[in-house]
Parts: C-alpha cells; sequence; structure tokens
C-alpha cells in the first residue's frame, strides 16, 4: 500500500507521525508532498520552514515547542548578525538550522533541483517517510496588505513572523504558481497512491499552495486513489497557528464543515471523497463527501495513527 499525504509545517508533521506509525503496522510506503510556498531566502540561505519541520519532526530533532527549528538550538549567529544591524533582524535563524540551509543553498546554487536537496539532507534525518517538495521550481506564498495607507506584497514569512499577522491583509498570492511544475516524483507518487491523505494542516497557506501548483489538483482529481482530509479546526478553533487569521482572508468561517466544503468534493470539481472531523463536531456536513467523527487532537504518536486509521476506513 502506498499512502501520499499533502502537508504543510507542524501540523503536517504530527500528522505524519502517526501516517508512519500506522504504516510501520501495516507494511505500507509513505510519500509526503510537502508546501514550499512558506521558503524565503534570508542571509543569502534558502529556508524551507515546512519542509524542516516535518523533516526535524519525523527525526526527533525538532523543538517540540516552538514547533520549528532544532531542538536544543543556540543563537550565536543570530547575535552577531544583530550587532552588524543586518536585517531582517525580525527573523531568527539558530545555529544548528543554518547548517541544513548551508547545505541546502549550497546543492540550490549548485544547479541541483530542490527534490534531490531534500532527499541529500533526508540521508542525514533517515525520517522514515519519503520527502518531496511540492514544487521544484520558484514557488513564495506572497501576502498583500495594507500598511501606512498603502498596500503592498509582502513575505509571508514577513506577514507572519513579523507582523504576526495582525495587518489589515486583502489576499494571498502564490508567486511562481502560473509557471510551476509539481516536483519530480509527485505526479508518480500520486499515480501510485492508494490513498491520498490531506494533513490537518492550515488549508489556506499550507495545502492551498500544494493544489495550486499547476496539475497537482488535476491529478488528484482524476487520480487512481480515493482522497481524505483531516479537519486542522476543532471546535471552531486553529489549535495553533493562524489558520483562523487566513480562513478570515478568504471570507471562510472557522469551522471544520466550512473547511471540508472550501476543498470541496471530488465528484464536483474539489478534491476530497472524505472528511475527518473531531468527535465534539459530530454532525458537520460537506455536500458529496463522506464525513466521519473521531477524535483529532494529535497528541502522541498512538492517538495519531488511530485518526490515520479512521481516515482510510472511511473510503
Ligand atoms: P505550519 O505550516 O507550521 O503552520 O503547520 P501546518 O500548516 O502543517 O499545520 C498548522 C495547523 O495544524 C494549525 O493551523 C492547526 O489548525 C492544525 N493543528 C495543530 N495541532 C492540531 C491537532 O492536534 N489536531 C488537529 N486536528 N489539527 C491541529
Ligand atoms: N517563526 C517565528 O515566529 N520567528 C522566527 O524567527 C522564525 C524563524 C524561522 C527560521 C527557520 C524556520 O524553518 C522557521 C522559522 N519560523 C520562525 C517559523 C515559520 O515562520 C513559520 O511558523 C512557518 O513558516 C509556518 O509554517
Ligand atoms: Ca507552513
Amino acid at each position: 500500500m502506498h499512502i501520499v499525504v499533502l502537508a504543510g509545517g507542524i501540523g503536517g508533521a504530527r500528522f505524519l507521525t502517526g501516517v508512519r506509525a500506522y504504516a510501520r503496522s501495516t507494511g505500507a510506503e509513505v510519500t509526503a508532498v510537502v508546501n514550499v510556498g512558506d521558503d524565503v531566502t534570508m542571509h543569502g540561505l534558502r529556508i524551507c520552514p515546512d519542509l524542516d519541520s516535518v523533516m526535524y519532526t519525523l527525526s526527533g530533532a525538532a523543538d517540540p515547542e516552538r514547533g520549528w527549528g532544532r531542538v536544543g538550538e543556540t543563537w550565536a549567529v543570530k547575535d552577531e548578525l544583530a550587532a552588524y544591524g543586518a536585517e531582517p533582524s525580525w527573523f531568527g535563524l539558530g545555529d544548528k538550522d543554518i547548517a541544513t540551509h548551508l547545505v541546502r543553498s549550497q546543492m540550490l546554487n549548485a544547479g541541483y533541483p530542490l527534490s534531490a536537496v531534500t532527499e541529500a539532507l533526508c540521508q542525514r534525518w533517515e525520517p522514515g517517510v519519503r520527502l518531496l517538495p511540492a514544487t521544484d521550481d520558484r514557488f513564495e506564498t506572497h501576502v498583500v496588505v495594507e500598511i501606512d495607507g498603502a498596500e503592498k506584497a509582502i513575505h509571508f514569512q514577513e506577514w507572519w513572523v513579523r507582523h504576526r499577522g495582525e495587518v489589515p491583509t486583502k489576499r494571498f498570492v502564490f508567486v511562481g504558481a502560473d509557471t510551476a511544475k509539481p516536483a519530480a516524483g509527485v505526479l508518480e507518487a500520486l499515480a501510485t497512491a492508494d490513498v491520498v491523505l490531506v494533513a490537518p494542516s492550515n488549508p489556506v497557506v499550507s495545502v492551498g499552495p500544494i493544489l495550486a501548483v499547476p496539475g497537482l489538483r488535476a491529478a488528484l482529481a482524476g487520480g487512481p486513489a480515493a482522497v481524505v482530509g483531516v479537519s486542522p479546526i476543532i471546535g471552531g478553533s486553529p489549535v495553533r497557528g493562524m489558520a483562523d487569521k487566513c480562513l478570515a482572508v478568504l471570507g471562510v468561517p472557522c469551522t471544520a464543515a466550512a473547511v471540508g466544503a472550501l476543498y470541496g468534493a471530488r465528484s464536483t470539481g474539489g478534491v476530497l471523497d472524505g472528511w475527518l472531523v473531531d468527535s465534539g463536531d459530530a454532525g458537520a456536513s460537506v455536500p458529496g463527501v463522506a464525513v466521519a467523527a473521531v477524535p483529532l487532537w494529535m497528541t502522541d504518536e498512538q492517538a495519531t495513527a488511530e485518526m490515520v486509521r479512521a481516515a482510510i476506513d472511511l473510503v
């Protein structure tokens, strides 16, 4: 059995620990297609927050409190950059994490595609699932905001880390989405999948950018595998992170049913065959989609593996 998972950062990473546990108990193979819209170049280094969150979390090297970056991190380089007055001062790179960005940037500059770079980084971390960036092409989420009465587009990281999303926000723009292609291996993974799981990741800025890569949505819609999503919204709350702010920009209510409807039924041009909501959201319905309710709190690997089993049993 081949399970393909569409994933963002923290939510995607935690979900993948459960997918990996489920796969180990059933002998399945797992491929994660990971968002690259958060990717950014800072201080000359290419940073891929969602790929790194997944890679570090699956290998036990992530900082569990922050959710991003390395556990036991030190910040000497950040302090030195600040002493130079080097901008952006609002974005912190940890010393251990910087080694990842140095290796990645060097390989990208030498001409390797991000998919090959990711594979090389994973040789050290052995995440136990195959990690693929959604695309190898330049693809970044930018945010159109209003600052001092003027409309301008800023990088997603500036919107989130510098402004904490607390700035009048008009829309999200996926730069590169008109010409990007699915990364090497992505279409092949979808074509050989037995089931595709949409992780409980941010639907707007994690899963949205994956689906915006030309050809990817069509590969899901026309592919052989059933597609089951897991709600990132529990009882009207995004649990952690910015999903509420992002959904508000689209005018979509922060509920499990509304996010299911945003993805839509595969039978009517959307992506879902099944939608898993939390037990507390039982009764939620999405037209054309099979809905089931089970506990969706990813408290530990075993609880998360049970979610995965329920998602797969749904179709
Ligand atoms: P990011 O890229 O680091 O923001 O992470 P993702 O996009 O992969 O996931 C973030 C989302 O995960 C949050 O907006 C939450 O809605 C969701 N989330 C976090 N923890 C849980 C959990 O325990 N259960 C569920 N169902 N969703 C969660
Ligand atoms: N988040 C912050 O809130 N502040 C930071 O300084 C910061 C730095 C950073 C560096 C590398 C990395 O992989 C992630 C980093 N993040 C930081 C997290 C990141 O901004 C977002 O949480 C994700 O992009 C959302 O998925
Ligand atoms: Ca993300």
